[in-house]
């Protein structure tokens, strides 16, 4: 920091030059991101509530209010309008808020997580102390249940399901979960981070969409993330909660608060009002046929790039997508290769071990689909020398 303060002017320009790149990096080809483009109403309704904090609500009832609203909504998405939750700074922190409550509910110290988890899980289990056990994925992607039932024991305080997995958007049987989380009374967490907010509206367009959410008895907890299919501004995940009792053990009391004593379960004290302004104006726009019409929208091009892989010679395609999530690797050549190759024709894709994933989202076009296309079928290619000769022509 320097002594005396830059103008403002000349300060602002300078952010501007930095984050330039990060700015238009909807503009270009970035299909490694879960978050995809907020709406724009969405930042206006997120700089309304920028001064707020919901970790103080008796001060900031509005946002306390609306963060009320937008757990009731979202938990009526998933089969329960009266889950307990709260909107935290993303995917992480709330598998971490659900294995701290398994924890504690059942006071036991074992977490038998699929293969697929994303890595908070991880850390969730390092922070909390928890042996994780890591079940193994059958051909189609999803949880090996039998090798879960073999491994509950006494010490078992929960399983997880993935609706929506990271890699591949796969789906767990999250039904044959939560029966074995009931015959065995342990604690079943449905990590939906992303597809908690696609899956409900597949349903309603008519794709045969397995049951994931607190309709099964078994369900104990949800993570959705408004900041990823929600079309929220960062930073919004999502809680969800089957009821006050599981909670209890994990909340605790902040009495000299100005807006009076609170009681609070989440793992940051002050919390951003921001964001949840931003999800609250977002559920009232969108409404449930905006938001299944922007799946409708992601499954087209899903659809689109997953033929056009499967017809490509060179090209294969993991799985037959469950979501708008689309794994592709090469047949000649490697995955490590191929994601070299397509980062210097100037595409952002994840890199798995197994596979490149593109996440298709609302701001995509099919234009863009269209162009991924024909650079993977390039990239794809054997040798260099044909590789080279094709994007000449
Ligand atoms: N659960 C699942 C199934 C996830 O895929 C993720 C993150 C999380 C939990 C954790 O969520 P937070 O990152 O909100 O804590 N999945 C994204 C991914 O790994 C995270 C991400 C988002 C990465 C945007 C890059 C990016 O640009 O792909």
């Amino acid at each position: 920091m320097r002594e005396e303060g830059d103008s403002p002017q000349a300060v602002l320009e300078e952010l501007a030059r930095i984050v330039e790149k990060d700015v238009n990096r909807f503009a270009f080809r970035a299909l490694g991101s879960m978050c995809p483009k907020p709406l724009p109403i969405s930042e206006i309704a997120y700089l309304i509530g920028i001064e707020s904090n919901v970790g103080d609500p008796g001060v900031w009832e509005g946002v306390a209010r609306l963060e009320k609203e937008v757990v009731e909504d979202l938990g009526a998405l998933l089969s329960n309008s009266k889950a307990v939750g709260a909107i935290v700074s993303g995917g992480t922190e709330a598998n971490i808020l659900a294995l701290w409550a398994a924890r504690n509910y059942m006071k036991r110290r074992e977490v038998i997580v699929p293969a697929s988890c994303h890595v908070s899980f991880y850390k969730a289990a390092n922070l909390l102390g928890l042996r994780v056990i890591e079940a193994p994925l059958t051909s189609d992607y999803t949880v090996d249940v039998e090798f879960v039932r073999r491994n509950v024991t006494k010490e078992t305080a929960a399983i997880v399901g993935i609706a929506g997995t990271t890699a591949l958007g796969a789906v767990d049987p999250i039904e044959e979960l939560s029966e074995l989380a009931i015959e065995k009374g342990v604690y079943l967490h449905v990590d939906a981070a992303f597809g908690g907010m696609v899956l409900p509206f597949l349903k309603e367009l008519g794709y045969e969409v397995p049951e994931f959410d607190f309709k099964l008895e078994g369900v104990c907890s949800i993570t959705v993330d408004p900041h990823k299919m929600g079309l929220a501004p960062i930073p919004a995940g999502g809680i969800l909660f089957r009821g006050e009792e599981l909670v209890e053990p994990i909340t605790f009391e902040t009495p000299y608060l100005a807006g009076g004593g609170a009681r609070s379960f989440t793992i940051t004290g002050t919390r951003p009002g921001g964001p949840i302004a931003a999800v609250w104006v977002l559920l009232k726009v969108l409404g449930r046929r905006g938001y299944r019409e922007l799946v409708r929208k992601c499954m087209m091009l899903t659809e689109r790039l997953a033929r056009g892989i499967e017809g490509e010679e060179g090209l294969e395609l993991l799985m037959r997508p469950v979501m708008n999530i689309v794994g592709v690797r090469a047949k000649r050549i490697s995955v490590k290769e191929l994601s070299l190759r397509m980062r210097r024709l100037g595409w952002l894709l994840s890199e798995f071990p197994t596979h490149l994933r593109a996440v298709l989202m609302p701001h995509h076009t099919e234009e863009l689909v269209e162009e991924l296309l024909r650079d993977l079928k390039r990239a794809a290619l054997k040798g260099y020398v044909e590789l080279r000769a094709a994007l000449k022509a």
